[in-house]
């Protein structure tokens, strides 16, 4: 009940109901006599705010006094979902809020639909730097986040005809109640223009001057611990027209064009790019990083000048995690602040550089690797890309010094790449400038050292580490699970597992006692039906709760293998209408849910979707087939829906092709809440299997003992049913024949690059299996006890204590309550 001790404002509910009111009336300026929903829920987020605001100025307070040294997380992109929930339970006044506001008339969980999604970023990245934040804040490390403040988000997909379409996500026409705008807080950001040598007292400088200049504008989003008084600050920063006059477009006489053009320096921050894997060549898209880069450059620069005059220190107070590539301009705009605005000399500012920077890669093959093209660095920086040719020109002539004349190795290490389109290759910068080069799982890491940063690994192997991802449990469990929340507290007897996930451990000596057993099925069953009813209003289709909901839901790609399930559920589907009537009576009836957008110029990805949805419209009209089987898409995918589909799932899917997926998060929450994984050994799956047993879950394709990142074994041959099933496909059996034509080619022997052929025996084999179990009832439900039980090294907690000590060298700076 740390929550109701805060600073000046109360949190019993008396003071919570006047609270409320007083935003009604005064924030959303409605009569308090007279206010819907909406309303209500600004009110009382406004009213949440306040408490997050007085904490974070503590701890703001609390970090200048101590001055520990500070982590600055830059990524390009979080993923935060909604925030209400998550901060009135890492507030600790959930259930007071709840009961002011039922004495008001209103429902908490109704309010806290009306929230949007805060969707600031695509996929497994982004989410996994909102879940480390909360980390972050919880194991009060003194930590700032940076990114931008997109004004649309990830698309929305909208379905129709069973097509992706896509539409923009208004999200900040609502207003959002989470940030402080802080006018006072910007910085200018320039672009374009030329570098000039010049020379002073025989000493020679570069100028840059230069042609566009932006202001960023700091929008702050406290980001409060789990049972701690501390919250840190997520920045982000919008793109505003500079405040300095373009004097000559004005006396022009243009005035009109002249604000117009000036207006246009905020598409920079407009819209979020919305393909995960690809952004190589975009103009904006480059400016977007370096806008963020030097608005957060300047300011850490800035913040470290009030306390200090020495940029010795530098190293001591400030670690920079760089998430990806995407940020990676950032070492070289501290290399160029330190040199041309600080002047100090290449050597001094080059060993502050290589202290201060750590980066992760999360990536998997040479084609997914940021490169950009020089013209283009040229052309908007410049300056940047003068330091950029000198990095490489030195590291050039040490690594010659190192291993000779090997020129294929030196091209292969170089920061230029050579080529049609001459290009700088951002992790190579990356990997060159950071003190610490970071894998997100232990294949990953393997995959590193012999594949992807061989060279490098081979030259200092003592810069490459990795931290197995993880997520948060207050938002995996607490937020989107309360009823399996307190029934964890109850059988191990305490809270303490939501600061301390290891301790989900203790549930495994409860792991075939009955009683649990039934609670924990009862637990699943509501929230199933939490589930079944949003299907219903989301698709239409109508399911029932006695059928394994079986679900794989992430973004749409080839190496993750929707497509595989779909050829799955053909199978399935095919089998059910072939047998008799006494055969029907032992099949297994499921839900086939899938969900996950696709970046909208994938085509592939955007096929997979419509077959998904042709699929479901076949099965779920035949009434011969009736609950034994049903498919369906969920729609606009994303982490609030996400927080409603994990819970609610028996099953669920991981079978990316091996050696593509670096880590996986999914997979994670669906474990904490007891969910059977259906997966194959790649990325942190691996590292699941060593929790739980592979006996605990339903493992697809080559077993651990083999070598899973191996894919120069021959392919098993392509089993019959594949054969049939994908025949069906280009017979027009679902219909759109055409348009699946290309579909089905791609899975033809020499074309199956993701080995769809050559695993779908194993997966029926595992889906099989999967069946089997489900029948068995205290079976399933102990692997699923064991599940949760087993999850305890996947929380974000661990990644980040793993980061602290071994890559960034940070501190706990706990404000006292
Ligand atoms: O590390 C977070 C997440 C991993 O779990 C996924 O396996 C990986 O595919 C994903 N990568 C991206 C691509 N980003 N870039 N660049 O989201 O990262």
């Amino acid at each position: 009940m740390f929550g109701l001790m805060d600073g000046f404002l109360k949190n019993d509910p008396m003071s919570l109901q006047k609270d409320i009111l007083d935003h009604v009336e005064y924030t959303v300026a409605r009569s308090r006599f007279n206010f819907d929903d909406f309303e209500a829920f600004q009110a009382l987020s406004h009213s949440v705010r306040d408490r997050l605001i007085e904490r974070w100025h503590d701890t703001h307070q609390h970090f200048k006094k101590q001055d520990p040294k500070r982590l600055y997380f830059l990524s390009l992109e979080f993923l935060m979902g909604r925030s209400l929930s998550n901060s009135v339970i890492n507030l600790g006044i959930r259930d007071e809020y709840a009961e002011a506001l039922s004495q008001l008339g209103f429902e908490y969980e109704v309010l806290a639909e009306q929230e949007g999604d805060a969707a600031l970023g695509n996929g497994g990245l982004a989410r996994l730097s909102a879940c480390q934040m909360d980390s972050l804040a919880t194991l009060d490390y003194p930590v700032w986040g940076y990114g931008l403040r997109y004004q649309y988000g990830l698309f929305r997909q909208v379905i129709v005809d069973g097509y992706q379409h896509e539409q923009p996500d208004y999200w900040l026409n609502f207003g959002n109640p989470w940030e402080i705008e802080r006018i006072q807080v910007s910085y200018s950001v320039k672009f374009y223009g030329m570098v000039e040598e010049k020379a002073s007292n025989g000493v020679k400088y570069k100028v840059w001057t230069p042609g566009e200049t932006v202001e960023a504008v700091a929008y702050d989003n406290p980001i409060p611990g789990y049972g701690t008084r501390n919250a840190i600050n997520l920045r982000l920063w919008a793109a505003k027209p500079s405040g300095q006059y373009d004097l000559e477009s004005y006396n022009t006489g243009d005035y009109i064009n002249a604000i117009v053009n000036r207006q246009k320096a905020e598409t920079i921050s407009y819209v979020l790019y919305p393909d995960d894997r690809s952004y190589q060549g975009k103009e904006l898209r480059l400016k977007q990083q370096y806008f963020f880069v030097s608005a957060s450059v300047q300011d850490i620069i800035r913040r470290f000048k009030d306390v200090h005059d020495n940029f010795d220190e530098f190293p001591d107070k400030v670690a920079f995690q760089i998430n990806d590539t995407h940020p990676s301009l950032a070492i070289v705009e501290v290399l160029r602040v330190l040199i041309d605005e600080e002047c100090l000399d290449w050597g001094k500012a080059w060993e502050i550089v290589c202290r201060a920077f750590s980066f992760t890669t999360h990536t998997v093959n040479t084609e997914g690797l940021e490169k950009i093209p020089v013209d283009l660095l040229g052309s908007l920086l410049p300056r940047h890309l003068q330091i950029m040719y000198d990095i490489n020109h030195r590291f050039m002539e040490d690594l010659k010094r190192k291993i000779g004349q090997d020129y294929s190795r030196l091209e292969r290490m170089s920061i230029v790449e050579e080529g049609i389109v001459k290009s700088i290759r951002m992790a190579n910068l990356s990997i060159i400038c950071s003190h610490t080069v970071n894998g997100v799982s232990r294949v990953h890491f393997e995959l590193l050292k012999t594949r992807l940063f061989k060279d490098f690994y081979d030259l200092w192997p003592q810069k490459f580490q990795y931290k197995t991802n993880g997520v948060t449990q207050r938002r995996w469990i607490v937020v989107s699970n309360p009823g399996l929340c307190s029934l964890i507290s109850k059988w191990l007897g305490t809270e303490a597992w939501i600061r301390n996930v290891d301790l989900l451990a203790g549930l495994r000596e409860h792991a075939s006692n009955p009683v649990l057993q039934q609670e924990w099925r009862m637990t699943k069953t509501i929230n199933k039906m939490r589930l079944a009813d949003y299907i219903e209003t989301s698709t239409g289709v109508k399911v029932s709760l006695d059928a394994m909901f079986d679900v794989q839901v992430k973004r749409i790609h080839e190496y993750k293998r929707q497509l595989l399930n779909i050829l799955g559920i053909i199978y399935r589907y095919d089998c059910i209408k072939n047998m008799n009537k006494s055969d029907r009576k032992k099949v297994v009836p499921r839900v086939c849910i899938i969900g996950g957008k696709a970046a909208p110029g994938y085509e592939v990805a955007k096929k997979i979707i419509k077959l998904c949805h042709a699929v479901a419209d076949k099965v779920n009209n035949d009434d011969d087939v009736g609950d034994l089987l049903k498919v369906v898409f969920i729609p606009d995918y994303n982490v609030s829906v996400a927080e409603l589909v994990i819970p609610g799932s028996d099953l669920s899917q991981h079978i990316s092709t091996v050696g593509h997926e670096a880590s996986g998060t999914g997979s994670m929450k669906f474990l904490m809440n007891g969910c059977l994984l259906l997966a194959t050994a790649d990325g942190s799956t691996v590292e699941i299997i060593e929790e739980i047993g592979v006996e605990n879950m339903f493992l697809v394709g080559t077993k651990l003992h083999e070598d899973p990142q191996s894919g120069d074994k021959p392919a098993p041959g392509v089993s019959i049913q594949f054969i049939r099933v994908v025949s069906m496909v280009r017979n027009g059996y679902f219909g759109f024949k055409e348009y699946f034509n290309s579909l089905c080619d791609s899975l033809e022997d020499d074309k199956d690059f993701y080995k769809l052929g050559a695993d779908f025996s194993s997966y029926l084999e595992a889906q099989a299996m999967a069946d089997r179990v489900f029948v068995n009832k205290e079976k399933w439900t102990c692997m699923s006890i064991l599940s949760t039980a087993g999850s305890g090294k996947f929380s974000s907690d661990r990644t980040i204590e793993e980061y602290a000590k071994h890559a960034w060298g940070i501190e706990p700076c706990k404000c006292p309550f």
